[in-house]
């Protein structure tokens, strides 16, 4: 599958906040609330749990027609199923990534200034994110970037570009008005009381 020209909310099942057991039920709680690309993030998780997990996922967002995209481990998109893989600043050559991860494969890159979006575009990324906007503690160690860029990124890019860290519900629309038409969303989503309906509010800020 690839990536649809309307995808505009990312969600990241991050297992830094949700155990694996509860990965499913939460997708499947993404997917009803209508998120538009579903990435797993396993950061410490080993090959075999991320092939298991990859497995149960795979064919969720295929029937909700969602792109399913790996976060590293571009070897294991074909056994996945999965539709693509991220990757960041330091895991080599987009085209790399590709030839692992098969022709068809989504590839997406981090980018953490304008410079590297530049680069990941004329690379040949597929899409990119581009952040961490605000401090966030999904990602600590990377230093916030503002929002100062946002306008000059959607304006150059010529693939889609996905505004990450630190956003949430309350903040979005302040995001979307410094120039934001995609955005990738961790943590707010993955502890809220009431998933489906986050997802759906964070949709509508950035359709209304
Ligand atoms: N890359 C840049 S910031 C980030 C990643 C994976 C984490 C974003 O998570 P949150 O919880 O939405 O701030
Ligand atoms: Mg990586």
């Amino acid at each position: 599958m690839s990536l649809p020209a309307h995808a505009r909310l990312y969600g990241i099942l991050d297992l830094g906040y949700v155990s694996a057991d509860r990965a499913s039920g939460l997708a499947d709680r993404m997917l009803a609330g209508g998120i538009d690309i579903l990435q797993l993030r396993a950061k410490e998780s080993s090959e075999t749990e991320i092939l298991a997990l990859g497995r149960q996922l795979s064919p969720r967002c295929r029937a909700a027609r969602v792109p399913f995209i790996l976060n590293d481990h571009p070897h294991l998109v074909p056994a996945t199923g999965a539709d693509g893989v991220h990757i960041g600043q330091d895991d080599g050559p987009i085209a790399a990534a590709r030839a692992l991860a098969g022709p068809q494969a989504i590839v997406g890159r981090s980018t953490h200034s304008l410079a590297q979006a530049r680069a990941a575009w004329a690379e040949g990324a597929d899409y990119i994110g581009f952040g961490p906007l605000f401090a966030t503690p999904t990602k600590p160690e990377y230093a916030p970037i503002g929002t100062a860029d946002i306008a000059a990124v959607f304006r150059e890019s010529t693939v889609p570009v996905f505004c990450i860290g630190g956003i949430k519900r309350e903040n979005l629309p302040g995001v979307v008005a410094a120039g934001a038409e995609r955005v990738v969303v961790v943590s707010g989503i993955l502890l809220a009381g009431d998933v489906a309906a986050y997802v759906a509010d964070c949709k509508a800020a950035l359709n209304g």
